[in-house]
């Protein structure tokens, strides 16, 4: 449990003093309006991080769906997540996949394991996209609570290129959308039918979060992927589907939960929107892929 934080302490270390009266980033937000940390390089100590996080023995699941054929994209995943994501700290991965059989073995570092969750494959790949909340939901409560303390939830269609570690970790954090977080509201992808769970009117609206990245305590990843999946099936119900499935309803959950930390796009980039000098690194980065080939059954 995370109650044990209260006996951290800290021993003797040596880094540079933060300085008061000067911003460690200018060009970017790098706190919310609710105080919460948006994440990017030049923002954190990692010694720091490092240190209180090992002391604290957390342990992270990294979650990912390699379902049909996208199970083409697990290999290259996991081998780049060995070498850059949480090194030196206790990491599951967990693979939720239709084809256990075609689940590559793998040499892991010490302290790290994969489990793989045997899930259906379901026909339309909406579904496969946003069914992704429930089956969450269900191995939260099944197994998740029982083996991590955070878990991470991530599209397969990456590559890790940079280091990612404990900075990223908090309560409930979400990750600013590679293709939006320059815009103003009113051009953000929000669902913008009002019959939908998932609505968002044009007046409202902090950021416009990704799919693909989001995670937080094991409880509040249980709560978050519960209310996304229940605004789903209402939805279903009455014979609607949000503009950007799984997407939407988290943009909405995020809208009135919001994040106790935010993650820049650093943490999730995609080559096709070039190299802005606001990015200090890239680590999480979109894989090409042919959409008609990857896609089709
Ligand atoms: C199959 C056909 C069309 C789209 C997706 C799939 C598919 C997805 C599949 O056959 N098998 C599978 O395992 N997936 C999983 O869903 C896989 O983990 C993949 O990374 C994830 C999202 O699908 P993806 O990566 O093709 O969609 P993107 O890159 O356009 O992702 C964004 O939009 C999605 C909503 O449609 C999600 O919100 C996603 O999180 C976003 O990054
Ligand atoms: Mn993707």
């Amino acid at each position: 449990d995370l109650d044990r934080w209260r006996e951290l302490q800290l021993p003797r270390m040596k880094y540079n003093q933060p300085a008061t009266l000067t911003q460690s980033r200018t060009d970017v937000l790098t706190l919310t309006p609710w105080f919460a940390p948006i994440v990017w390089e030049g923002t954190f100590n990692r010694d720091i991080l490092n240190e209180q996080f090992k002391r604290m023995n957390v342990s992270i699941g990294l979650t990912v769906f390699a379902i049909k054929k996208y199970i083409v994209f697990l290999q290259h995943f996991i081998e780049t997540a060995e070498m850059f994501f949480m090194v030196g700290h206790k990491v599951n991965y967990y693979v939720f996949t239709d084809r256990p059989n075609e689940v590559p073995k793998f040499t892991l570092a010490s302290g790290r394991r994969l489990v793989i969750i045997e899930v259906m494959g379901y026909k339309r790949w909406q579904e496969v996209s946003v069914r992704r909340m429930e089956m969450i939901h269900d191995a939260s409560r099944k197994t998740f609570i029982n083996e991590v303390d955070y878990i991470v939830s991530v599209d397969v269609d990456m590559e890790f290129t940079d280091f990612i570690g404990v900075e990223i970790l908090s309560e409930r954090f979400g990750t600013l959308h590679p293709g939006f977080y320059g815009s103003q509201r009113p051009h953000f992808t929000y669902e913008r039918r009002p019959q939908s769970e998932a609505y968002i009117p044009e007046d409202e609206g902090d950021f416009y979060y990704a799919g693909g990245f989001f995670g937080g305590s094991v409880r509040e990843v249980y709560q978050l992927t519960g209310q996304c999946h229940k605004a789903m099936m209402k939805d279903k119900d009455r014979g609607i589907e949000a503009i950007w499935q799984d997407e939407s309803y988290l943009n909405k959950y995020f809208l009135y939960h919001k994040p106790t930390k935010i993650l820049s796009p650093e943490y999730l980039w995609d080559n096709g929107m070039g190299s802005p000098a606001i990015l200090k690194k890239k680590c999480f980065r979109a894989v090409w892929k042919n959409h008609t080939a990857i896609r089709s059954k």
